[in-house]
């Protein structure tokens, strides 16, 4: 296909209610939505996954406005491309910037399949048609963990992710765990024992917990090693994951025994598949996390889900949990414990400009 144009429409949708961790209060999403249209009209959508600050990526929502309309678009305008992967190409003279190469790297593969009249999970090769859904649980104390807990034991979920700091009681987590047999149990500490000892990290072994994410810093692999030495419940890295030679590394340091794949921040599904492949082959299990985003990237990460050895549940809840009204459509819905994948070509979802023009802070086409 040729690419005619590209739209970028920057966005700002207030979170129903407020997500805390120790590193940031999230209280409303900015965002930008990318739409490739190609010379006969059919287009293609990408969703940049940044935040406003840096506290959780060194990307921001401006870094990739600016990268992407400085260098990347003019890069990729008017151009014919043969297939998806031929835009990292087109890329290979920007440093970086993968957050902002993802959203025009997914735009391209969602226009693809759209192309090939294809839903973008069976050009990729995936193999379920729905997957398990996981939700995320932010709270400040017992009894807000213990009722939103309970809220997602009732609407369904099979697997809750807990935020843990440095100030949690593993007692705490023990309590929760015991009270929910069905449940399975991931905690995710975003690096808050990156100033504390492996002993207070040690605590959380043996909880009942299926996993625990990135206790420690984004480059401290040796730390992870020790981790993944002295306790029995398995680590799975998530900000630590920015390419794919920090799999490679992980896998040669044996800093984690899980990988958590965002597709988002490692520069696109065309990284993404290449991590995907490289894990498989070394046995090396991987989820799918998520970042508040909404339904392009979801429906993105939703493909990537179907496909062999993506097993474990990963960050997909119902549209409804972040959103009063999310500017994609359809939204996702849990039924059963599970999201089904569309099988309408591409990613399977579109754009309410009804929507999307309240929320609206910026466009730009080229
Ligand atoms: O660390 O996985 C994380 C949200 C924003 C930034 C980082 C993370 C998260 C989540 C929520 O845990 C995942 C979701 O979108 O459900
Ligand atoms: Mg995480």
């Amino acid at each position: 296909f040729r690419i005619r144009e590209i739209r970028l429409h920057r966005l700002t949708v207030p979170l129903k209610s407020p997500f805390s961790t120790h590193l940031q209060t999230v209280t409303e999403r900015e965002s930008i939505f990318i739409e490739m249209v190609d010379t006969e009209g059919v287009s293609g959508l990408g969703e940049c996954v940044a935040f406003s600050s840096p506290w959780y990526t060194e990307e921001t929502v401006q870094t990739c406005w600016d990268a992407l309309i400085n260098w990347l678009v003019p890069s990729i305008a008017g151009k014919g491309i043969n297939h998806p992967t031929d835009v990292g190409h087109l890329f290979s003279h920007v440093k970086g910037n993968r957050m902002a190469k993802a959203a025009l790297d997914q735009a391209a593969w969602d226009l693809f399949a759209k192309k090939q009249g294809m839903p973008l999970h069976r050009l990729i090769g995936g193999v379920r048609r729905e997957v398990d859904a996981g939700v995320v649980v932010t709270w400040t104390d017992t009894e807000e963990l213990i009722r939103k807990t309970e809220d997602a034991y009732r609407i369904g979920y099979s697997r809750v992710k807990i935020k843990i700091g440095s100030g949690t009681d593993a007692e705490v987590i023990a309590t929760v765990i015991k009270q929910f047999p069905q449940l399975l149990f991931f905690a995710d500490a975003n690096g808050a024992f990156s100033n504390k000892t492996l002993t207070e990290l040690l605590a959380y072994d043996n909880l009942g917990l299926a996993l625990i994410e990135q206790p420690f810093g984004e480059d401290e692999w040796d730390r992870h090693a020790e981790a993944v030495r002295q306790m029995s419940t398995p680590i799975a890295l998530d900000e630590s994951i920015r390419t794919f030679s920090d799999v490679e590394n992980m896998i040669q340091k044996k800093a984690g025994d899980i990988v958590v794949l965002k597709p988002g921040r490692v520069g696109g599904l065309t990284e993404a598949l290449h991590i995907h492949a490289y894990c498989l082959q070394h046995g090396i299990p991987i989820w799918m996390g998520g970042m508040i985003e909404f339904g392009i990237s979801k429906a993105h990460n939703l493909a990537i889900a179907t496909l062999p050895g993506v097993t474990l549940p990963g960050d997909f809840s119902a549209s409804t949990h972040f959103w009063n009204e999310d500017p994609v459509e359809p939204c996702i819905r849990v039924s059963g414990g599970e999201v089904s994948i569309s099988e309408r070509p591409g990613i399977g979802v579109d754009l309410n400009h009804e929507i999307l023009k309240k929320y609206l802070i910026a466009t730009h086409t080229a």
